[in-house]
């Protein structure tokens, strides 16, 4: 596959697995983060299967986020495909004492971020009149669960925002799909419980899906023929029901 995709949040989990497929399919690669050795590791080891060009951004920073993109050589600057990854929980608290630190990275991140980066992408996919956005949602952006207020709120933005993309730039030919994964087993529940050994028992006790799992859909979401967009696809790990009912064994 002749193409360029950038990643946001490719130093780990679902970004981290989408860019080693999209290696793996010769797609050529601008991976972002803001961990710059994790960055530079990637970039080494994909670099044999494709070209990579790393950049070091926090997306919640909007000012660094369109320089960054503005800053790309001219071989990485058509970009064909941009999978708006970069996110996480922060926290799970009830409403009444979740913490303002936490809602704004949530907000900001999650879906201020996203905001960011594709303006600083958008432009040039109207201009050749092509372009496909994936959106990584969640199973969150589809129903809210006791505790996971404000995470739910940020993806149910990311919901919100995709379908307006898609209405926004249907004229311009640009495909925009929205990725919603239910428990995937990533570093994201390390990020959300800030380390605390809650995270440990996350994934315990059932088969949760495997960030490998999400690359191979999106991939699979990439590579359909031109005339078909994959609007929104949710996934569940088998022993998931829905954001409360999972079947665990013990
Ligand atoms: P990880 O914690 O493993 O990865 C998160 C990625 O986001 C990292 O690469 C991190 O990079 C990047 N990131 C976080 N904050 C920022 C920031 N401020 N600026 C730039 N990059 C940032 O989690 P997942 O892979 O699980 O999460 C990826 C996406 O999938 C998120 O949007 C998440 O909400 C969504 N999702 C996850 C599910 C799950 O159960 N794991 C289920 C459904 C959706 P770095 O720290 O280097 O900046
Ligand atoms: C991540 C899945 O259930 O932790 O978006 O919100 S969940």
């Amino acid at each position: 596959m002749n193409k360029t995709a950038l990643i946001t949040g490719a130093t780990s989990g679902i970004g981290r697995a989408t860019a080693h497929e999209f290696a793996k399919q010769g797609i050529r690669l601008i991976i972002c983060g803001r961990r710059q050795e994790r960055l530079e590791t990637i970039q080494e080891a994909l670099s044999k299967q494709t070209d990579v060009h790393v950049l070091n951004f926090d997306v919640r920073d909007k000012k660094a986020s369109l320089n960054a993109i503005a800053s790309l050589p001219s071989d990485f600057k058509n970009i064909d495909i941009l999978v708006n990854n970069a996110g996480n929980a922060h926290g799970m608290d009830p409403i009444q004492s979740g913490t303002l630190e936490d809602w704004d990275a949530m907000m900001d991140i999650n879906v201020k971020g996203l905001l960011y980066v594709s303006k600083a992408v958008i432009p040039q996919m109207t201009e050749r009149k092509t372009g496909h956005i994936i959106n990584i949602g969640s199973s969150a952006g589809k129903e809210v669960y006791p505790k996971g207020n404000v995470y739910c709120a940020s993806k149910h933005a990311v919901l919100a925002i995709t379908e307006g993309m898609r209405i926004d730039l249907n004229e311009f030919n640009i495909k925009v799909s929205a990725i919603n994964p239910g428990l995937v087993e990533t570093e994201f529940s390390q990020v959300r419980f800030k380390g605390d050994t809650k995270a440990d028992n996350v994934y315990k006790g059932y088969k949760a899906l495997q960030a490998q799992d999400v690359a191979e859909i999106i991939y699979f979401t990439v590579s359909r023929p031109a005339h078909v967009n994959i609007a929104d696809l949710l996934v569940f790990p088998t022993a998931q029901a829905s954001s409360t009912i999972v079947k665990k064994d013990f």
